[in-house]
């Protein structure tokens, strides 16, 4: 079992020193902030939080929230804590609708993200005699740049493909050999079932791991990945506005995401009432950058939702743990009174043997809401009777059911027939909000 780090002392730092650590950078930079953002300084003043009331990061609790609205609000340079001229890059949100978020980075920020990122590949188990195969986007997506730096910073040779063009990937693959995929789970699974439709088994690639993030993805979605691509699969999370991925990431006890925690503090909150909950219970995490520059973030309410845990982690490394984001508290669909994940219905999915390409679209008609879930067969379950259909639609159908208390109708289609995805995959269709 690898045992390797990136950055030994840090990621294996007692936790009493590594509160202490976090204490004196949170001072440091409420006082940055305060000092050079009049908006934070305005929501500080009118909250009745003076700098000097935080002493350490027992007193987190005092400061105000922030959300992507004030980030909207703010937008294009209204957060910047340094002159501009300081600044040497930003990165941009996935984001459809409304302003985009922008996030900016010192050289200083650049170089804390890519040793975030640095230590998820040494932890996937990453050297310098690997090659990284990285496809997630590469431009304003902060997942291509990421990873990009991290294996760098590791020393890796480094393949920058960016997402897409399939055929091109599986070439440089295998030629190069590739050792360590970067994408996004659902390419993850295209590109293998990609590899097998072109005659490849798992043991002909050199890949032993990949560090899939960006999206939800179910352990159901993990074993089938480590299955069609023979190996070991990590999860990483992050998001834009706390500089990308690499806040968090597996280790290879693959039960929750370390969390970078001398860079970042998180914490759990009721998303209802914001009240901070006790570790271990689900709700809301909200972090707080504790060393960055030019785009600091205090309290940040990511709408992920998962749990805590700083229970003792066999890697050796002290930092905390969060589970896979169940969802978001914004992207939870409210069916028929009932709260549901999507990645419910792909635990479900996945259990009963069908691969992970689906849709579901909620719709309403006659004030009451429907769930369609459509599901793609694979060619050897294709061959089946109508008959044999309508039964496994049915079965599914009742699956489903158990699982979130609610009918949806079942859809199998034709293999193929549902779009693959190169980035994040859109899973939701949710139709209520166009009539509504
Ligand atoms: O998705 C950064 C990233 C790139 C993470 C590559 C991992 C790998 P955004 O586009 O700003 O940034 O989206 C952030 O994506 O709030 C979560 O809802 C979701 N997300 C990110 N990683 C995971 C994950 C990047 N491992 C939003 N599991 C976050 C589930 C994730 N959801």
């Amino acid at each position: 079992m690898s045992q390797r780090y990136f950055n030994k002392e840090i990621e294996t730092m007692p936790r009493e020193q590594l509160k202490r650590l976090q204490s004196e950078k949170l001072v440091r930079q409420v006082r940055h902030v305060y000092d050079h953002v009049p908006y934070y300084r305005a929501l500080m003043d009118e909250s009745g939080v003076s700098p000097d009331d935080v002493k350490g990061v027992d007193d987190l609790y005092k400061l105000p929230f922030i959300s992507k609205s004030d980030l909207r609000e703010t937008y294009p340079y209204g957060m910047l804590a340094v002159p501009l001229a300081d600044c040497v890059r930003i990165q941009s949100t996935s984001g459809t609708t409304g302003k985009r978020v922008i996030a900016y980075y010192t050289q200083h920020d650049i170089d804390l993200w890519e040793e975030c990122c640095a230590r998820a590949i040494v932890a996937a188990g990453g050297t310098k005699d690997d090659v990284v195969q990285v496809c997630y986007g590469y431009g304003l997506f902060t997942g291509g740049p990421g990873l990009n730096g991290g294996s760098h910073k590791v020393g890796s040779l480094t393949l920058p493909m960016s997402s897409g063009n399939t055929e091109r990937q599986i070439q440089f693959m295998m030629d190069l050999k590739a050792t360590i995929l970067c994408c996004t789970p659902s390419y993850a699974a295209y590109i293998g079932e990609s590899l097998k439709e072109r005659g490849y088994k798992p043991e002909d690639n050199c890949l032993k791991a990949g560090i899939f993030g960006a999206e939800p993805w179910t352990e159901e979605m993990r074993r089938d990945i480590q299955k069609s691509l023979g190996i070991k699969a990590y999860d990483i999370y992050g998001l834009t506005e706390t500089s990308g991925p690499g806040v968090a990431f597996e280790c290879c006890e693959q039960h929750g995401m370390h969390i970078n925690e001398d860079h970042f503090i998180a914490e759990i909150i009721d998303p209802d009432t914001g009240e901070v909950l006790p570790e271990g219970e689900k709700g809301e995490l909200v972090f707080t950058s504790i060393d960055k520059e030019a785009f600091p973030l205090l309290r940040y309410r990511t709408r992920d939702i998962c749990v805590l845990t700083s229970e003792k982690c066999a890697c050796g490394r002290t930092h905390i743990r969060m589970s896979k984001p169940m969802g978001r508290s914004d992207d939870m669909l409210i069916i028929r009174g009932v709260n549901v994940f999507p990645s419910q219905i792909e635990t479900v999915l996945l259990k009963e043997g069908y691969a992970p390409n689906y849709r579901i679209e909620v719709d309403r008609f006659n004030n009451s809401d429907t769930l369609d879930v459509f599901v793609e067969l694979a060619p050897e379950q294709f061959s089946d009777t109508v008959s044999g259909i309508t039964a496994m639609e049915r079965k599914l159908s009742e699956s489903i059911k158990t699982m979130l208390g609610i009918q949806p109708k079942v859809h199998l289609v034709a293999p193929k027939s549902i779009e693959r995805s190169e980035g994040k995959a859109v899973r939701v269709i949710d139709r209520r909000k166009l009539h509504d």
